[in-house]
């Protein structure tokens, strides 16, 4: 199932009636901001088109472990950066690609006069209990304009696996994201390509304070951790996208549990009461 957000759904015969009313809707704004939830198996997740809220909601098994990740701008070398939604929102599209009656994708569509940022979100989950779910996210920028666009993408991540103070963060590569609590969770980003630049930080609020207040921020390369804490971090990709042209990042998100070695304990547990319930078996059939 496909469902635009834009517009109601209106049966064939109604159109005419309807072309007073769609003009209207067509004067106003054409996209609701409404928030967009998605849903598979165990997890959901919970998007918002029209405010920096962004993707505010990542619940698996019941735990919500995102607290906000986000796209900001800039382009050229000077001046503050902009959250997308502060662009036109031109589409907000969520579908059902499973079947299963809830929606797992949406795509967002921003724009202005010399570029479009298209924002496109699908979530993976796994049966209740198993702590697994995944995030594919491809953000696209097009360059409309006639002119090169000197453009930095800025991508902000704030996860709270646990307020305990535990959480702890590195950033490797300028391309992975791995934030852990004890031995249990883990939430990973990878992002494909590799970023120009990266922070990991134990002060969210000072990290979005740089990307909301009037001057131009670079990450620069050091500050990757290892920090613990309330941990975030940020991606920057600096581009030269060629008149016409497209940059593409994709990132895969995926929060892990239990640890390899739980899971081997849990295994071996499994194993010694299938042992014990064989041999019980077994003593009830040879009396
Ligand atoms: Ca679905
Ligand atoms: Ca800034
Ligand atoms: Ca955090």
């Amino acid at each position: 199932m496909v469902s635009s957000l834009s517009l109601p759904r209106v049966r064939p015969l109604r159109l005419l009636v309807a072309a007073g009313i769609c003009a209207a809707v067509l004067a106003a704004p054409r996209v609701a901001n409404a928030d967009v939830i998605l849903q598979d198996r165990g997890s959901s997740a919970t998007i918002s088109p029209g405010s920096q809220a962004g993707w505010s909601n990542w619940t698996i098994d019941g735990r919500d472990v995102a607290v906000k990740d986000w796209f900001w701008y800039r382009v050229g070398s000077a001046g503050g950066e902009t959250s997308v939604n502060a662009l036109s929102l031109l589409g907000a599209t969520a579908s059902d690609g499973n079947g299963d009656g809830f929606n797992d994708r949406v795509v967002l569509t921003y724009g202005e006069s010399r570029f479009q940022v298209t924002l496109d979100y699908s979530l993976t989950g796994h049966p209740s209990g198993e702590g697994l779910s995944n995030l594919q996210l491809i953000a696209r920028v097009i360059n409309t304009s006639s002119s090169p666009l000197d453009f930095h993408l800025f991508n902000f991540a704030d996860f709270d696996i646990n307020l305990d103070g535990l959480d702890a963060l590195t950033v490797t590569g300028r391309n992975t994201a791995l934030q852990t609590n004890g031995t249990l969770w883990r939430v990973a980003s990878t992002v494909t390509p590799r970023a120009q630049q990266a922070q990991a930080t134990n002060n969210p609020a000072a990290l979005l304070s740089s990307l909301n207040d009037g001057s131009p921020t670079n990450l620069g390369t050091t500050l990757v951790g290892p920090v613990s804490g309330d941990t975030a971090w940020a991606f920057q990709w600096d581009q030269s996208i060629a008149a016409g042209g497209t940059f593409q990042v994709s990132e895969n998100y995926g929060t892990v549990v239990p640890e390899p070695m739980t899971l081997t304990l849990l295994g071996a547990g499994m194993v010694t009461l299938g042992a014990a319930a064989l041999r019980r078996r077994r003593a009830v059939a040879a009396s």
